[in-house]
C-alpha cells in the first residue's frame, strides 16, 4: 500500500490535484475516487460517460451531445442545460485492509452546486455552496467491497428561481445575463453560492455549470490523524522568524504520543512536542524559531524563499502514525494606511520594504473550471512573472482559486490580492445564507492562510460603489427600493462585509489584512470611492466607460488603482477559432457574440478614431485595436508610476480570458500575448524612463524598483523617422531608490526647435556605464498624424549559443511592427514594437520553428 499511496501522492504533485499538503504513512489511505463516473439527466434520456472532476457541460461535449460552446454561436443553443437536474454515480470498492479502519471519510473538495449525496441509498449529504468543502464519516454504512455512490445535481436556476419568488424583491445584479438564458429580467445568481461569471460578465458568456468540480476523496485511518495544520507567523525579522504550529488532531479515543517538525529530508529537526490527548478535535501549538531565515520576497525584490516543513505525527512506542508536509515562505506583509499630508496610504510593505505593486486582475481561465490544466496555471502565472508583475487580484467574480494556483504563486514571487466571492451585485441577508457564507470563508481562509502569497483579504468587488445607502451616487440601485428595503439590504451589506468576513480574518489568521470593498476611499461603509480620492484604493473607468481620453490617466491619480483598463479582440489566429470567414465583421452575430460588453465595439472604434486611422478591413481592425489598447494601458501604468509614492500600485483590469472573446485581457484564452502584455512588460520593467508632456513642457522620469540610488547618464536624442539625428544632449542624473525621480525638463519649444512635430520622435536612453538601464520613444502628435514613410524591414533568423532570434532592421520607422507566422506556436519575446533605423532588433524564438524558411506576415501602421 505504501508504494501504491507514494505513487499517488507523486501523480498528485505531477497532476496538480490540489495537493498543498499530504498526508502520507501507513496509517493513512487516501485515494481520490475519479473512475467509472457515470451521469445521466434526472427523468430524461440523456446519459454518458462521466469525467470527475468535471462539469455537465463537459461531460454532454466528451460525450458528443453538444457542439463546442465557444464555436460561434453554439452557447446559445445549450441555455437548457442549466435547467435540468443530472444524476452522477460510481462504485467505490473498499478492500478489507480499508474496511477495517476506525475511520472512513468521503471528502467532496467542491460540489456544484445544489447537490444530494447517496452513499449506498442513504442520503447522506446537501450542499448548497460550490465554495464549500464536505466531509461526511461512512463508517456505519460502508460495506466491504463494491458500494455506491450517487450525487443528484439540482438545477442551479430552478432553485434560483424558487428563491426569486419566495424573495420581497430582486437583487440588483447587473452583470447576470438572464436574458441570454431565456429567463427574462429574472436574476437568480444572487441566490446561489456559485461562481458569479457563470451567469454571465461583461467579457464572460453565460454558462451556468453543475457538476462535481473538484476531487471526491475517500480517506481511512484508525485512532488518530493530523486534520490541519496552520503555520502562524508571529513575528519574522531578518535575524529570526518566529513562528507558531498550531496543529489540529481528530482523536478517536485518547491517545499519548509525539510530533516532531523537521524540515521535508529528515535532517533538521525544529521541535519535539509529547502530548496526551482525550477524544475529539484537539489543537496543540508548538513554537518553532528559526534564526537568520531566508525571507520570502516578491518577483523583483528578491528570491521566494520557501521552507518546507514535515508534521510526524508518533505514537508512544514512537510508530509514525501520521505525517503532513507542508511548505511555506516566511515573510511579513502589511497594508499601510497611514494619514499623510494628502490623505492615507494605501501601500504594501514587505519585510519592512515599501513594495509599489505592479499587477493585474485575474478571472477563472475557462468558464468550466475543471478542465484549467497545470500548464494553463503555469502560464498565466509565468506570464505575470514575465512582464515583471509582482501582485494578481483573484477577483470576486471568480472562485477561490485552486491550491495549485497559489502554489506557483508562493513559488514565483507573485502577491495575492484576495477578494471574497461577491461582485457587482447586493446579496440576501437571510440568516441560512449568511451562515453559509461563514462557513465558505472559514474553509477557504483555512485552506490558503499558508500561503506566503496572500498579501489582502477583500470583501467584494465594487459593491460598496454601487450600493450607496443613503448619500447619492452609486450605480443607481437603490432607486429601485423603499427606505424599508434599503433598510434591509444595507444590513445584510454590512452583516456580510463588516462582520463576518473581516470577523473570519481575524479568528483564523496570524493578523492578515482586511479591506471590506474595492474600491474604497477608507474602511468605513460611508467612504465611498469617487475619482478624487486621496485614501485607499481607485477604480478609474473614466477612460473607457465615461469616455475620457488616454490623457486623463494623468489627471486621476490613486493611492492604489486597483482596476482600469482598455478592451481589444483578440488576434485573427484566436478569431478563426471561433468564427468562421464569413464572421469576419465585427458588427457580425458571430463576432458581436464575442463581445460581451454593450458598449465595447462602439468604444473600441471612438478612441481608435481619436488616436489612429480607422483600418477598413477586418484583420488590421483587430490589430489595430490590440496597438490602441496598449497605447492607453501604457500611458496609464506610465502615469501611476510616475506618481510614486503618492501612489503605490497599478493593477489594469485583466490579464486573461475564460473564452475566446474581445475583452480587456492582455493575453488571449490561449494564452497568447496581445500587444497590450507586450507593453505591460515594459512599463512594469524595475526601472522605467518615461517622457510626458504637461501643459508646453516635456518632462523625463526615471521611476526606480531598486533598494539602492543610482547614478548614471541620460541621453535625449530627437531624431527623424530615417533615423537621421537631429539633436542630442547627455546630462549626468541621480535616480533615487524606490521612488519617482524627475530627471529632465524643457519646454516642447526648446526640443522641437524649428522640427516639426509630426516628423520626429524623442529618443531617452539611460545608461550606467555602458549599460543601457532603461530606454522609451515619445511622439509629439497623436499616431494618427504622424508623417510615417513606407518601411523596407528586413528579417532574418540567426542561431546563436543554441538559440534562435529574429534580426529585424528598418530603413525608416516602422510604428507598432507585429511580426505574425500563422499556425505556429512558437512565442516571441517582443512583438508590435517601434523600430528606427540604424538599429538591428533582436527577438528570441521560443519554441520549436522548425522551417526556417517560414515567412512572417508583417502588419504595421500605415499613413
Ligand atoms: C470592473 C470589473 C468587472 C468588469 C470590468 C470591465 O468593474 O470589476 O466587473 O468586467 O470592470 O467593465
Amino acid at each position: 500500500m505504501k508504494n501504491k499511496i507514494s505513487v499517488l501522492t507523486t501523480s498528485f504533485l505531477v497532476l496538480f490535484l490540489n495537493v498543498f499538503a499530504q498526508n502520507k504513512s501507513n496509517h493513512f489511505i487516501e485515494k481520490e475516487i475519479n473512475n467509472n463516473w457515470k451521469f445521466k439527466e434526472v427523468n430524461g434520456q440523456i446519459s454518458g460517460i462521466a469525467t470527475v472532476p468535471g462539469t455537465i457541460h463537459t461531460d454532454l461535449i466528451n460525450n458528443k451531445i453538444i457542439e463546442d460552446p465557444f464555436y460561434r454561436l453554439n452557447e446559445k443553443k445549450i441555455q437548457w442545460i442549466d435547467k435540468k437536474d443530472w444524476e452522477y454515480t460510481t462504485i467505490l470498492n473498499i478492500t478489507n485492509e480499508e474496511f477495517k479502519k476506525d475511520n472512513i471519510v468521503l471528502d467532496f473538495d467542491g460540489i456544484d452546486t445544489y447537490a444530494d449525496i447517496y452513499f449506498n441509498d442513504s442520503i447522506i449529504l446537501h450542499t448548497d455552496n460550490m465554495f464549500r468543502k464536505w466531509e461526511v464519516n461512512i463508517k456505519s454504512i460502508a460495506k466491504l467491497g463494491d458500494n455506491s455512490l450517487k450525487i443528484i445535481l439540482h438545477s442551479p436556476i430552478k432553485i434560483g428561481l424558487e428563491l426569486l419568488s419566495s424573495s420581497p424583491y430582486s437583487y440588483p445584479a447587473i452583470n447576470d445575463q438572464s436574458e441570454n438564458g431565456e429567463l427574462g429580467d429574472k436574476k437568480v445568481s444572487v441566490f446561489t453560492r456559485k461562481a458569479g461569471y457563470h451567469y454571465g460578465w461583461d467579457w464572460g458568456p453565460r454558462l451556468v455549470t453543475s457538476g462535481i468540480w473538484k476531487p471526491v476523496k475517500l480517506k481511512l485511518w484508525n485512532t488518530i490523524k493530523i486534520s490541519d495544520v496552520f503555520i502562524k507567523q508571529t513575528k519574522i525579522s531578518k535575524a529570526e522568524a518566529e513562528l507558531d504550529f498550531d496543529i489540529e488532531l481528530a482523536i478517536n479515543d485518547s491517545f499519548s504520543g509525539s510530533i516532531k517538525i523537521v524540515n521535508r529530508d529528515n535532517e533538521l529537526i525544529y521541535a519535539v512536542s509529547e502530548f496526551n490527548l482525550n477524544a475529539g478535535t484537539r489543537k496543540i501549538s508548538i513554537p518553532v524559531s528559526i534564526k537568520e531565515p531566508k525571507l520570502w520576497w516578491s518577483n523583483g525584490l528578491g528570491d521566494p524563499n520557501m521552507y518546507d516543513f514535515s508534521i510526524k505525527l508518533f505514537d508512544k512506542n514512537n510508530n509514525e502514525i501520521d505525517n503532513k508536509v507542508l511548505s511555506t515562505g516566511l515573510r511579513s506583509i502589511k497594508l499601510i494606511r497611514e494619514k499623510d499630508s494628502i490623505g492615507e496610504s494605501f501601500l504594501f510593505q514587505l519585510n519592512g520594504v515599501p513594495v509599489f505593486i505592479k499587477g493585474s486582475n485575474y478571472i477563472p481561465n475557462d468558464s468550466f473550471l475543471p478542465r484549467v490544466s497545470l500548464d494553463d496555471y503555469k502560464k498565466v502565472v509565468k506570464d505575470a512573472v514575465d512582464a515583471n508583475m509582482n501582485m494578481l487580484r483573484v477577483w470576486g467574480g471568480g472562485i477561490y482559486e485552486n491550491d495549485t494556483f497559489y502554489k506557483l504563486c508562493d513559488e514565483k514571487g507573485i502577491m495575492v490580492w484576495q477578494d471574497f466571492m461577491f461582485a457587482c451585485a447586493m446579496y440576501p441577508g437571510n440568516e441560512n445564507f449568511l451562515s453559509n457564507i461563514k462557513q465558505e470563508a472559514i474553509d477557504n481562509v483555512i485552506r490558503l492562510r499558508n500561503h506566503p502569497s496572500i498579501a489582502l483579504w477583500c470583501g467584494n468587488n465594487e459593491i460598496n460603489t454601487a450600493w450607496h445607502h443613503y448619500s447619492d451616487g452609486g450605480w443607481g440601485w437603490k432607486e429601485n427600493f423603499s427606505p424599508e428595503q434599503r433598510d434591509k439590504m444595507q444590513k445584510a451589506y454590512l452583516d456580510i462585509f463588516h462582520d463576518i468576513l473581516p470577523n473570519v480574518i481575524k479568528n483564523y489568521t496570524d493578523g492578515d489584512d482586511y479591506w471590506p470593498s474595492s474600491p474604497q476611499a477608507g474602511f468605513e461603509p460611508e467612504n465611498h470611492a469617487g475619482y478624487e480620492n486621496t485614501a485607499g484604493d481607485m477604480h478609474y473607468w473614466g477612460v473607457w466607460h465615461g469616455k475620457h481620453p488616454f490623457e486623463d490617466f494623468e489627471k486621476y491619480k490613486a493611492r492604489f488603482m486597483s482596476e482600469y483598463g482598455f478592451q481589444s479582440f483578440p488576434d485573427i489566429e484566436t478569431v478563426k477559432k471561433y468564427a468562421l470567414p464569413e464572421d469576419f465583421n465585427i458588427e457580425s452575430e458571430v463576432m458581436s457574440s464575442h463581445q460581451r460588453s454593450g458598449i465595447g465595439n462602439l468604444r473600441i472604434k471612438e478612441y481608435m478614431e481619436w488616436e489612429y486611422k480607422l483600418p477598413t478591413d477586418f484583420k488590421n481592425f483587430l490589430y489595430m485595436s490590440q496597438v490602441l489598447q496598449a497605447h492607453g494601458v501604457k500611458t496609464a501604468i506610465e502615469a501611476h508610476r510616475r506618481a510614486m509614492s503618492y501612489c503605490m500600485g497599478t493593477m489594469y483590469w485583466q490579464i486573461n480570458d475564460c473564452w475566446p472573446v474581445a475583452s480587456w485581457s492582455s493575453t488571449d484564452y490561449y494564452h497568447k500575448w496581445k500587444a497590450l502584455h507586450y507593453a505591460v512588460k515594459k512599463a512594469y520593467e524595475p526601472i522605467l524612463l518615461t517622457i510626458h508632456k504637461q501643459n508646453n513642457d516635456i518632462t523625463v522620469h526615471a521611476v526606480s524598483d531598486e533598494l539602492v540610488d543610482i547614478t548614471s547618464k541620460l541621453k535625449l536624442t530627437i531624431l527623424n523617422f530615417k533615423g537621421k539625428i537631429i539633436s542630442q544632449k547627455e546630462i549626468n542624473v541621480n535616480i533615487n531608490q524606490n521612488t519617482s525621480t524627475e530627471l529632465f525638463k524643457i519646454s516642447e519649444k526648446d526640443i522641437l526647435n524649428e522640427y516639426k512635430k509630426n516628423e520626429v520622435v524623442l529618443k531617452v536612453e539611460l545608461f550606467n556605464a555602458k549599460k543601457l538601464l532603461a530606454e522609451n520613444l515619445f511622439y509629439f502628435v497623436k499616431p494618427k498624424d504622424l508623417k510615417l514613410q513606407n518601411p523596407e524591414i528586413n528579417i532574418k533568423i540567426v542561431k546563436k549559443e543554441g538559440k534562435k532570434y529574429l534580426q529585424v532592421s528598418t530603413t525608416s520607422l516602422v510604428k507598432n511592427l507585429y511580426i505574425n507566422y500563422p499556425n505556429q506556436s512558437f512565442f516571441l519575446a517582443d512583438n508590435y514594437f517601434d523600430l528606427l533605423p540604424n538599429t538591428i532588433k533582436q527577438i528570441e524564438i521560443v519554441g520549436d520553428l522548425n522551417d526556417g524558411s517560414l515567412q512572417p506576415e508583417l502588419i504595421y501602421i500605415k499613413n
